[in-house]
């Protein structure tokens, strides 16, 4: 039986031994299960982040740690020199499941941006006749896509961006939720993709106006560039349908996937794109280790499975409904603005610059059973798994409530 620590232990050996790339809320955590976290202390919380959204299903998902569980006793890792008799039958699955022609399985999500922004400069030259190393790919304002030299290359948030340069070569930034500004920026032959969150995460849950992914797909279409819809935190019922592209009832040419796709349990994602775009990558020319391995496949199909047969894209629109209904009716004076789609969720806390009011908030929440945390000063993201029953999200609305009080 392992000593029991308390908390302040893990946190002294994170602070001395780890890097120092986070700052965590002060909370150690050592089980979860379904909407639920617990502390050494064996204090439970409502989990109100899943993770950044990478855990939908719920923690430790049966279904899906059976299938990690069956699959790890049999075979894990071939790499691609070989074939195996998961990667195939998962590749079915997921194009199916989607409605694109094929796929390319990667790991963490960033690795499924890089692949995106590689397959898009290779078609460019070889399908549009952009001529060599002049690519170019549009991303925008406040836009996340990891933290690769590639992805902060094109941020705008000096806290993901300053002192890594020199930065990739070949991007163009213009204002997210702008569509004059894409009109004219899609006008230069040389641009290859246009890449977007249909809402933006990290910049703190920035709904665009509605309409804006389809008349920006309609742009994209009409100058022969490839919209690359990031869904890695939107995607997988996340924001109420299956991909949050779906509100706009689009099929952008590039998806990609990365988070639930595996329900929490390992780093798996993938890029889904056309016959047109994916073959113009030939054998040897990208690839990963760990990319397709069956493991990820056997995990990543329950995991997809699991959110059809529990029907949470129908939960998570529901609840998120409610959610923000009953945010709003607490009627707080320190929410400046409520706004997100299913259950992605955030809101403002009215601050001026330097206070750090929105982590005290997340202080007090923790204290009274419910974590969550600030993202930009002062938005909380409200992001439960979607799973959460409503009697389960009412007990968290009267936590949010009680807290609120605490502060007005
Ligand atoms: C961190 C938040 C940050 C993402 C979108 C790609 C990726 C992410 C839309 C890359 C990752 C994570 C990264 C993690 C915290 C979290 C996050 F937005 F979710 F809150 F940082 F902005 N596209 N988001 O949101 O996926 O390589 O991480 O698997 O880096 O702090 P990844």
């Amino acid at each position: 039986m392992s000593q029991h620590r308390d908390a302040q232990y893990y946190m002294d050996l994170e602070n001395k031994y780890g890097a120092h790339n986070y700052h965590p809320l002060p909370v150690v955590l050592q089980r979860g299960e379904r909407v639920y976290l617990w502390d050494v202390e064996g204090k439970k919380y409502f989990d109100f982040l899943s993770a950044y959204s990478a855990v939908n299903q719920g923690h430790v998902h049966p279904r899906i740690v059976q299938a990690m569980v069956e699959q790890a006793q049999k075979l894990t890792l071939t790499s691609r020199a070989f074939y195996n008799d998961q990667l195939g039958p998962y590749e079915k699955y997921i194009t199916e499941y989607f409605g694109y022609d094929r796929v390319l399985p990667m790991n963490s999500g960033v690795e499924a941006g890089e692949t995106a922004v590689k397959l898009a400069r290779r078609w460019g030259y070889d399908v549009k006749g952009i001529p060599a190393d002049e690519a170019k790919v549009i991303f925008v304002t406040g836009n996340f896509w990891g933290r690769t030299l590639g992805a902060i290359s094109s941020s705008t948030d000096p806290s993901s961006k300053a002192s890594f340069g020199p930065y990739m070569p070949g991007y163009l930034i213009i204002p997210y939720n702008d569509l004059a500004a894409l009109e004219e920026a899609v006008q230069d032959p040389t641009v290859c993709a246009f890449m977007v969150e249909p809402i933006q995460g990290e910049a703190g849950v920035i709904v665009p106006d509605e309409g804006y992914l389809a008349k920006a797909k309609a742009l994209c279409a009409q100058h022969n560039v490839l919209m690359i819809a990031d869904e890695i935190q939107t995607g997988i019922a996340r924001t109420g349908k299956r991909l949050c592209s779906d509100y706009d009832a689009i099929k952008p040419d590039i998806v990609t996937l990365g988070k639930a796709l595996s329900g929490g349990l390992m780093p798996v994602s993938a890029v889904l794109t056309s016959d047109e775009v994916m073959l113009t990558i030939h054998p040897g020319e990208h690839g990963s280790t760990f990319g397709g391995n069956p493991l990820a496949c056997a995990v990543a199909r329950e995991a997809l499975q699991v959110v059809e047969d529990e029907k949470l894209a129908e939960n998570a629109f529901t609840l998120g409904q409610i959610l923000r209904d009953e945010l709003k009716a607490i009627n707080s004076p320190i929410i400046t603005d409520i706004r997100g789609k299913g259950l992605l969720n955030a809101i403002d806390i009215d601050t001026h610059e330097e206070s750090n009011m929105a982590w005290e908030v997340c202080l007090k929440l923790r204290d009274n059973g419910l974590l969550a945390k600030p993202t930009h000063g002062n938005k909380i993201r409200f992001a439960p798994p979607l799973v959460m029953t409503e009697e389960e999200l009412d007990a968290c609305i009267d936590i949010i409530a009680k807290t609120l009080k605490h502060f007005s």
